[in-house]
């Protein structure tokens, strides 16, 4: 226990000396999803059936789980890019064979920790059974599964969700909350197309073209910087939650001295475990509770750390 460290011995707000704040273009391109509204792109013919795709758009988001874009056909083809656990998940199934041994479904993970409300792009591009899937700087190349080279949809495309169908597969999946921007599908702009109403809302939820910035930012701190809050005087409770993203395994997350004269509390990262510290110097003290606290927090960062997203050797320590 290192107490009396008189550095972090302070009692009012600073801004921190690095503070970052996501950093959100304000392009005319962009759609905000509210979590509810689904946008379809109808094909004219009923149905569409492609060799080649190439799909492109941009997004940002604080959700972790959500529906990008949902296409299926009643051949049993089907494409899906979503949000899982703040993972990028495509699928796709050029079509299957339940006669025979033939499996179409294919899926390809990337990215991690992608609900950090910063933008994201992802380009998807297919022709056969040869797929790519970029997301950011980094692509994923595959061979799809089964024999087939189509992918045939019926009837729409859409974004942001998956109509209700009474289907489980329609029901189970969140639709996506966040912001898009540049939405490209087979080179049909598909986010001029909603701005000049061209293209049908579901009935329900709101489609709007700013983006809504969410009650909560993350702040971004280096190995200097840091932020300094009054405390509650003549309050028996000490009451505090965050969640943080670092790639440092050691660091100080947040420390306090209590009133009086009765000691502090400190919360910190010592090799890649969170260690809550308490000392006390009077025994007025009757009752401490911090499983919530370690367990939370320990549990994001050690997915961060296993996830092993370098983006975050930048940040340093994040609370969001
Ligand atoms: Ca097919």
């Amino acid at each position: 226990m290192s107490a009396g460290d008189d550095k972090r011995d302070r009692n009012v707000w600073q801004v921190p000396r690095d503070h970052q704040q996501g950093l959100s273009p304000a392009g005319a391109d962009v759609i905000n999803f509210d979590g509810h509204v689904v946008l379809p792109y109808r094909f004219r013919n009923k149905k569409m059936k492609t060799l080649k795709d190439v799909i492109t758009l941009k997004f940002k988001t604080t959700e972790s789980e959500g529906v990008l874009l949902h296409g299926e056909g009643q051949q049993g083809d089907y494409i899906t890019l979503e949000l899982r656990k703040a993972r990028l998940v495509f699928s796709l199934n050029l079509g299957s064979n339940q006669l025979g041994p033939i499996y179409g479904h294919t899926t390809v993970l990337a990215g991690s920790l992608l609900d950090d409300h910063h933008w994201h792009s992802v380009v998807i591009e297919r022709q056969g059974r040869s797929l790519d899937l970029t997301l950011d700087r980094s692509a994923e190349h595959v061979r799809t599964n089964g024999e087939f080279d189509y992918l045939d949809l019926d009837y729409e495309i859409t974004f942001g969700g998956i109509p209700f169908s009474g289907k489980p597969t329609s029901s189970s999946r969140k639709n996506f909350k966040g912001c898009m921007e540049g939405i490209n599908y087979n080179g049909v702009n598909i986010t001029d197309l909603a701005r000049r109403k061209k293209l049908e809302p579901s009935n329900v939820g709101n489609l709007s073209f700013s983006c809504v910035e969410p009650y909560t930012v993350p702040v971004f701190f280096n190995a200097t910087s840091y932020l300094e809050v009054p405390g509650r005087p003549h309050q028996d409770l000490f009451a505090v939650s965050f969640q943080f993203r670092t790639w440092n395994p050691n660091g100080l997350l947040l420390f306090s001295h209590f009133a009086d004269h009765l000691g502090n509390v400190e919360i910190d990262l010592t090799e890649s475990r969170v260690a809550v510290r308490i000392n006390v110097t009077q025994t007025k003290m009757s009752q401490i509770d911090i499983s919530s606290v370690a367990l939370g927090t320990g549990v994001r960062y050690r997915r961060c750390l296993e996830e092993g997203d370098t983006s975050l050797l930048q940040t340093g320590l994040c609370f969001v």
